[in-house]
């Protein structure tokens, strides 16, 4: 797969606090093997500065892997971006990126000084004094950032838990109400056993499937909490944050159950039916009927005249769910040509 979660398995980052620390504890480590026909003036100078840019040293390599271990945020897939906008705010991300980043050049001058006053220095005292200030202005700077790191960290640790979604594999979001099967449906199509991931604003978790047909991968995700109840009872975030799903359903297949088993009207789920059409008008939207192996005949019969294009499924016994699931590629495969057709036509 050419790509998951861009954010999950990060090397860990620093606080602030922890930097110093750490970078303190490297630098008192430092000795010198000095020749003994060099005077205590010069073996403390050759010392302290060794020791002063070790604690610079270990400082810039904790700063730099903060900034450079985070995935470029303009080259991530508009699904995660979107995700990390709402659930981060891109504008802060950034600001707390290049605060830290530029610290480095700060720090770098901080040191330079102070060794320069070092090398000029005969009073070895002072020489120590000197070293000890450095890393003192260095630690000012670390602490005046300590807010920026701290996003940083959080922000990790927010995005790593988003699902792991592939981006080149054709990706069916399965929607619907609670109880009617997606869960079910997913568990029955896929061949590995499905990842559980987290998805923003939702309590419950989201289930990521995956099948070979005919040698490609398909990916199947489960949207519990997600697209499962009427918009109106959302607010703006968790309204985006479903939004952000369209950059990754090729096609979204709702789901019904027509035996109303669930604890759903069947009027209840073609209202919602509606909602997905209308939140998702590009993407193409598949129906089908569940559990019609509990669904008296007549209840059926009335559904189809309501929705006839919809496909007939028994998610608990497997039958008719490849048949979705080939249905759904097609789907996908057409809107792929058309995509060709009209961009070489323009
Ligand atoms: N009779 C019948 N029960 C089903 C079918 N599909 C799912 N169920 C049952 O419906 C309940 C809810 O299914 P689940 O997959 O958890 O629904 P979800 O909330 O949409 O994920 C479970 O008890 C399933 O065993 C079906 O096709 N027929
Ligand atoms: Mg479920």
């Amino acid at each position: 797969m050419s790509w998951l979660n861009p954010f999950a398995r990060l090397p860990t980052v620093m606080r602030a606090e922890e930097i110093i620390k750490f970078a303190h504890s490297r630098s008192v480590r430092v000795s010198m093997k000095s020749s003994m026909r060099l005077s205590k003036l010069k073996r403390t100078q050759i010392r302290e500065i060794a020791r002063l840019k070790e604690f610079t040293r270990q400082v810039k390599s904790k700063l730099r892997l903060a900034v450079e271990s985070f995935p470029s945020l303009d080259r991530i897939h508009p699904f995660y971006y979107e995700l990390a906008d709402i659930l981060i705010g891109l504008d802060r991300l950034r600001q707390a990126l290049g605060s830290v980043y530029n610290c480095i050049p700060l720090i770098d001058s901080i040191t330079k000084k102070h060794i320069e006053a070092m090398k000029l220095s005969d009073d070895y005292q002072q020489i120590r004094r000197s070293r000890s200030a450095a890393k003192g202005r260095i630690a000012s700077v670390l602490r005046a950032t300590a807010p920026n790191l701290d996003l940083i960290i959080e922000a990790k640790k927010t995005l790593s838990k988003l699902p792991g979604v592939s981006s080149d594999v054709p990706t069916i979001v399965c929607s619907g109400f609670p109880n009617v099967g997606k869960s079910t449906f997913v568990r029955a199509v896929s061949t590995a056993e499905p990842e559980i991931a987290y998805y923003p604003f939702t309590t419950k978790n989201v289930i990521v499937g995956h099948l070979d047909i005919d040698d490609r991968r398909v990916q199947v995700i489960d949207t519990p909490g997600i697209l499962d109840r009427p918009m109106s009872e959302r607010n703006e975030i968790e309204r985006s944050a479903i939004a952000a799903l369209k950059y990754l359903a090729h096609v979204i297949v709702y789901m019904f159950d027509p035996s109303e088993a669930c604890g759903w009207s069947f009027d209840q789920q073609m209202n919602l039916y509606r909602e997905v059409q209308r939140m998702f008008p590009l993407n193409p939207l598949f129906a089908v009927f569940n559990k019609v192996d509990i669904t008296p005949p007549d209840r059926l019969s009335a559904a189809r005249e309501r929705v006839p294009e919809a496909m007939l499924m028994v998610a608990s016994e497997g039958r008719g769910v490849t048949e979705v699931i080939e249905a759904a590629l097609e789907e996908i495969e057409l809107v792929s040509d058309t995509d060709i057709v009209t961009e070489a036509g323009s």
